[in-house]
């Protein structure tokens, strides 16, 4: 499980203000205050929308004011409501108000709604003011302000693709090439000491999150290594990419090592579509072996892959987003 987490800063529409004006008729000539009332700010509103997976459209936008209500009119008009700012967020956000560090709300069910912040009060017209004593006030209130925070949300995201692999492989150079995330890569082994998320886009509609998990040795389950702790990470995901270098001396032993280790930590990860992706097929000479490959791993489907020129990176997103 990963947290996605972002602060912005939301304020309700302040209210509109209320209207001093006097009556004024044609042969009435002292007309009593007819001043109305401001209409009131608009919300700023939080929606479930069960087609948002990650908080990823927050790291572009993080303002969100709702409008301000209009003034009052004279004839007692009232002002117009400031519209509320629907603002929309992934199933399973929190918002906590930074204020208070108190959870404000879980944002759950898809349609879900919750008041972030409240648009002020509109203030009242001088027609309110007018009394015995004092026919002509020449005064009104103005609009409340609106509710202002800064919030955090918080999205516990699940990675739909993992990727698995022995140190080195190039795991964290695939997450790099494919996300915004920015893994620590080194020719060495275990560079990643903690599990990375990124969100990949396959297009403007579809995306997809991708972890990428420290390397795994043989004897990984008996705590070689950094152990397997991490792929609890990626037990919950949908597919799992399989990452095997090219220059390997016996891929099918690598596989091996992999699928047992995976094995010893449990039978589900065993049971998820998964792909080989066979890695830095740059450093292989001009026409790699595709087919070699394809008839070691058999039926497991299998794609060449570069991260530093690109090459069979679009097979490999073909493949994941069919499964997905
Ligand atoms: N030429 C070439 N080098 C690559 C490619 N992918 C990764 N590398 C290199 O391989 C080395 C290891 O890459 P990483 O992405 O850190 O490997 P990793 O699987 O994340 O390694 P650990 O985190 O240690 O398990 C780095 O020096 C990368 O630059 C590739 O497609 N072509
Ligand atoms: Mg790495």
């Amino acid at each position: 499980l990963f947290v996605d987490r972002t602060k912005i800063f939301v304020r309700g529409g302040k209210g509109g203000n209320g209207c001093v004006s006097f009556r004024r008729e044609k042969f009435v000539p002292k007309g009593g205050p007819d001043g109305g009332d401001g209409g009131k700010g608009g919300d700023v509103i939080f929606q479930v929308d069960g087609n948002m997976q990650t908080l990823y459209d927050f790291h572009y936008r993080f303002e969100f004011k709702a409008d301000a209500g209009r003034g009052g009119q004279g004839a007692k008009k009232h002002g117009r409501k400031g519209q509320d700012l629907v603002v929309k967020v992934p199933p399973g956000t929190v918002v906590v108000d930074l204020a208070t560090n108190q959870a404000l709300e879980d944002l759950t069910g898809p349609g879900q709604q919750f008041v972030v912040a409240r648009g002020g009060r509109g203030g009242q017209g001088n027609v309110h003011f007018a009394s015995a004593t004092h026919r002509t006030p020449r005064f009104a209130q103005t609009g409340e302000p609106g509710e202002e925070k800064h919030v955090l949300l918080e999205l516990k995201l699940i990675a739909d693709v993992g990727l698995v692999g022995l140190p080195n492989a190039g795991k964290s150079t695939l997450l790099a090439r494919l996300s915004d995330a920015k893994p620590k890569i080194g020719d060495y082994p275990f560079t990643t000491l903690a599990p990375n998320l990124g969100l990949v886009r396959l297009n403007e509609t579809q995306r997809f999150v991708l972890a990428d998990i420290p390397g795994l040795i043989e004897g990984a389950h008996l705590g070689k290594g950094l152990g397997h702790q991490f792929l609890n990470h990626i037990l919950r995901t949908r597919i799992l990419v399989v990452l095997i270098e090219s220059q390997s001396e016996d891929p099918l032993r690598d596989y091996q090592i992999l699928s047992k280790e995976m094995a010893e930590f449990s039978d589900e990860l065993l049971a998820k579509p998964r792909m080989i992706a066979i890695t830095k097929s740059d450093l292989n000479g001009e026409n790699p072996d595709i087919e070699k490959y394809q008839k070691l791993f058999n039926d497991v489907p299998v794609c060449l892959i570069s991260s530093v020129t690109g090459a069979g990176i679009s097979g490999l997103l073909q493949f994941i987003a069919k499964q997905l």
